[in-house]
């Protein structure tokens, strides 16, 4: 693999081992066309994984940033939506549940525009992919540009985001939404208990989990929530994979799905600019889903952003770190900063007392820190708070959370998730978007506020 050097390096000793350590998962994850997230509990190519993947492998190799950016937008639907999951054909069917057989997505999803010679999931992950274009472009300019690469990105990107804000704008208001838990990235979510109460659990012996032959059972879904995720997935297929609203059990607006569309219609700014396309579009959506994002889902009494349920209209009155995320966003209003702020460092997150912050309230009474996402740390949501620090001048606090990070990520064998109080490893281990986030960390000191008008995101 080329090794290019385009940050700064990492110097001390400790630093160096964690650097090696890193890019061995890395490459050990690596299967010539993209990463999986682990090879044993996630043995395909995962959509907001790669793109998180994509940002470390820029500082290995920009090739292979490029490439795995560019293996995921190949299996894109002619809708314009990424899949969740792209199957590797090699990996055996029982090897993972959902499975290609049970997507059937060249076959349920052809007229919603599946490609006919890739088998995907139906659903969608969190927007990450033009942030990680611009930061992989970044890397590198001269070599990208050498290569086309974001010309080539810019269609499927702007084809990925319309479909987002166009057919998932489902609420009417503009945000796009997620029409099943998988789909926000953190799937065990307690924001989610309200709304999956309405869904009738797939009977358990019509499919069989292949994630607990790996994973253990306190730290995974529940099967009763493993029902549900089930139903509604099969309930999306049999519908042809189709959008109209009123039609889903499960549909909700998240804050940091938002939030992170948000940062990407920016990035789709400066990629729209430097291929020569028309970036006021971009620059226009950003601003006006900034505005919808504070008017739909801010709190003011829970000082945070909330989930929208949209099949009972309500705000859900759940304290997850998604409500934090949109840190991330550019130009907030100021009493909506200070108010994330306090509440990050108030009882719920406790940011700067304890080592990362929790996926969920400590304070909730669904508060667990083992169970995934209901209460453990991640390593890719910490990163986007510590950004969403440093955009807004929070340079100590973001730098203590790198520390932190770093010393769990080493710790813990690069592990899947921790625990918010020990960081002792939870879930699996060697997981390629800690390894690779690890690499971005150690590659930007993070002290320095970011130069000129670019949001600190996207720099
Ligand atoms: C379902 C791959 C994915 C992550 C998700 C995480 C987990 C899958 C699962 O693993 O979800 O998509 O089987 O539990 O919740 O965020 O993208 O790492």
């Amino acid at each position: 693999m080329t090794t290019l050097l385009t940050t700064p390096v990492p110097t001390t000793a400790g630093d160096l081992t964690l650097r090696h350590g890193a890019a061995r998962v890395l490459l050990n994850n690596w299967t010539g066309n993209s990463t999986v997230p682990s090879h044993g509990l996630y043995p395909h190519q995962w959509s907001w994984d790669s793109a998180f993947i994509a940002i470390g492998l820029r500082h290995l190799s920009v090739r292979r940033a490029q490439r795995e950016l560019e293996t995921l937008m190949g299996a894109q639907w002619s809708d314009g939506r990424v899949p969740h999951i792209v199957f590797n054909p090699a990996v055996p069917l029982d090897a993972y549940f959902p499975s290609p057989d049970f997507w059937r997505s060249s076959r349920d999803g052809a007229r919603a525009g599946a490609p006919a010679g890739t088998e995907t999931s139906g659903i969608v992950q969190p927007p990450v992919h033009a942030l990680a274009a611009w930061l992989v472009h970044l890397a590198d300019p001269e070599e990208s540009r050498h290569r086309g690469f974001l010309s080539r990105m810019y269609g499927r990107l702007a084809a990925w985001h319309d479909y987002l804000t166009g057919s998932r704008n489902l609420g009417g208001g503009g945000l796009t939404a997620m029409v099943h838990p998988w789909e926000p990235g953190m799937d065990n979510s307690p924001c989610w208990d309200g709304p999956l109460k309405r869904v009738e659990p797939a009977t358990p012996s019509s499919y069989r989990r292949a994630d607990l032959d790996h994973g253990q059972p306190s730290e995974r879904p529940t099967d009763l929530d493993y029902g549900r995720y089930v139903r509604l997935a099969a309930d999306y297929r049999d519908r042809g994979y189709t959008d109209a609203s009123g039609q889903h059990a499960f549909a909700v607006e998240d804050p940091c799905v938002n939030a992170l569309l948000i940062v990407s219609e920016h990035a789709l700014a400066r990629i729209a600019k430097e291929t020569g396309e028309n970036p006021k579009l971009h620059q226009e959506r950003a601003a006006h889903l900034t505005d919808v994002l504070v008017q739909r889902l801010w709190s003011p009494t829970d000082g945070m952003f909330l989930c929208r349920d949209l099949v009972g209209g309500e705000l859900i009155a759940k304290r997850s770190l998604a409500g934090l995320i949109p840190l991330i966003v550019p130009g907030l209003p100021r009493h909506v900063v200070d108010a994330l702020l306090d509440t990050a460092a108030g009882s719920s997150f406790r940011l700067g007392e304890v080592p990362m912050a929790p996926s969920y309230d400590l304070t909730g009474r669904a508060f667990d820190p083992s169970r995934y996402w209901r209460g453990p740390a991640w390593f890719n949501t910490n990163w986007l708070l510590q950004r969403g620090l440093r955009q807004y001048g929070q340079h100590s606090a973001a730098g203590r959370l790198r520390s932190a990070m770093l010393t769990a990520a080493g710790a813990s064998g690069f592990a899947e998730y921790v625990d918010p109080f020990t960081a002792q490893a939870r879930g699996t281990q060697s997981f390629s978007w800690t390894a690779a986030l690890t690499l971005d960390l150690l590659a930007d000191v993070g002290t320095a506020p970011s130069p000129g008008p670019t949001p600190g995101a996207l720099a």
